[in-house]
């Protein structure tokens, strides 16, 4: 399947940032601030990992020869961020590659402005060429979004790891100590923040998009501090505890959910994103109080299994972008617009983290059921493509290859299927778009004075 995608991308979009197999192009989209190649620098770690050596070696040198960090466009550093550094890092720890590193650290140094707010807290959009930075225009009053700041800190770990460089695990851990301190509704951390005046805008909160990876960067940020990052840790487990107490739920049916939350009203929809939670909620189960680690590891095998509930009560047995537990459904999208889905990993990716701590057989069945559809259903003649409604065995194409697709939903997919020595848990972090990172057992932080490692670099 990685083959497949990567061949046709080759054949018809290379330098694009995504391929659109039906019509047998590339696409640019406006995400990447005029940056290219996103499929490329997003499947270099999956083929390495595979094994593709040749396509390997020809990601590598489009790398070497055609990634341009001189553009001039406007970029979501969020987006940027995962993909193009969480990119980069990982091939360089992956490969040992000077080329990544070099690159990497160009790209990082182009996203510092984007911290020159009132309270360090980053707006959404940089331009790469000039260093200005503004917010979302759909965000409200101006906000910036959680899972957007809150998904930055293990990356910005590691360019300062690379570059010696201490700059960059400032500006993120500015940004938690910010977080830690600030007053929080019910403990909860709402979707949107002001980056001027540092007051949360509304109280939307949800473990799905707008939310997501910033509950994922807490525990995963203490994960590869080696277990030394206790706040990050503490701000973990009582974001979890206030997520347990106001937001999870079982429907008439049985079935665990996270519901998102609307200043205090509950909104009985989850998200396909949400669906990640179950992978790290069992990641982050051992670590948890002693006595709380096997609820841990149960919640995180119910939620998964709810996640396999909305694939397999679809017609194409994949998943929709949002099912919903009112109205009679249960876990079924009701909505027409809730029907579709995009290539997305974040069930498959609670599959492989639940298959590496239990080594329950059904994680890999599920997986496989996975496989199977998207074959029937995603696969067309020139690659992978999403598709409109997942009620429907007749496909209606969305005409997109995902650069995630390759990133995620068949890196996780094969992990699912291999050894679980091949990028053990316990020295690798994925990152929130499946690029592996190197738990930090010695920091070139430490022992060196801030100031001689500026004047250094
Ligand atoms: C990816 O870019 C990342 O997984 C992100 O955290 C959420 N959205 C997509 C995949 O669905």
């Amino acid at each position: 399947m990685m083959k497949f995608a990567w061949d046709n991308y080759k054949l018809y979009a290379w330098g694009k940032n995504e391929l659109r197999p039906l019509t047998k192009n590339g696409h640019i989209g406006n995400m990447f601030g005029g940056l290219r190649g996103a499929s490329i620098v997003d499947s270099l770690d999956t083929l390495f990992i595979m094994g593709l050596e040749e396509e390997y070696e020809e990601a590598k040198d489009w790398v070497k020869e055609n990634l341009d960090m001189n553009s001039n466009g406007e970029a979501s550093l969020f987006e940027v961020n995962i993909r193009y550094v969480g990119g980069l890092l990982s091939a360089y720890y992956l490969t040992g590659e000077e080329v990544f590193r070099t690159k990497v650290l160009e790209l990082g140094e182009k996203l510092l402005p984007a911290f020159n707010t009132p309270t360090g807290i980053p707006r959404g959009i940089i331009n790469l060429g000039s260093g200005l930075s503004w917010s979302w225009g759909w965000a409200s009053a101006g906000s910036s979004i959680l899972a957007e700041f809150g998904t930055l800190h293990l990356e910005f770990v590691h360019l300062s790891e690379v570059s010696g460089n201490p700059t960059y695990k400032e500006k993120v851990m500015n940004i938690r100590k910010f977080l830690n301190k600030i007053e929080k509704p019910h403990g909860l951390y709402p979707n949107f923040l002001s980056p001027v005046s540092g007051n949360w805008v509304q109280h939307h909160v949800s473990i799905g998009g707008l939310g997501d990876s910033f509950y994922e960067y807490l525990i995963k940020s203490y994960l590869m501090s080696a277990k030394k990052d206790e706040e990050a840790k503490k701000m973990y487990y009582d974001a979890l505890e206030a997520i347990e107490t106001n937001l999870v739920q079982k429907s008439p049916g049985g079935l665990t959910y996270i519901a998102e939350w609307r200043g205090g009203i509950l909104d009985h929809k989850m998200g396909h994103l949400a669906c990640f939670s179950g992978g790290m909620i069992a990641i982050g189960a051992a670590d948890g109080e002693l006595q709380k680690r096997k609820h841990y590891m149960d919640l995180a095998a119910e939620i998964t299994h709810t996640c396999h509930e909305s694939y397999a009560r679809s017609d194409t047995k994949l998943g929709p972008e949002a099912f919903r537990f009112d109205g009679g459904a249960e876990a079924t999208a009701t909505r027409l617009s809730d029907r579709y889905y995009i290539l997305r990993p974040e069930v498959v990716e609670s599959y492989m983290y639940m298959w590496r701590l239990t080594h329950d057989p059904k994680y890999r069945e599920w997986g496989w059921e996975a496989i199977q559809a998207l074959e029937k259903y995603c696969r067309v003649d020139a690659g992978f493509s999403g598709i409109r409604d997942v009620y429907t065995a007749t496909p209606n194409y969305d005409n997109m290859q995902q650069s995630f697709f390759l990133a995620e939903t068949l890196k996780y997919l094969y992990l699912l299927f291999s050894d679980d020595d091949l990028l053990p848990l316990e020295d690798w972090i994925f990152n929130t778009e499946a690029h592996p990172l190197p738990v930090v057992r010695h920091s070139c932080m430490q022992g060196e004075s801030k100031t001689h490692q500026r004047q250094k670099h």
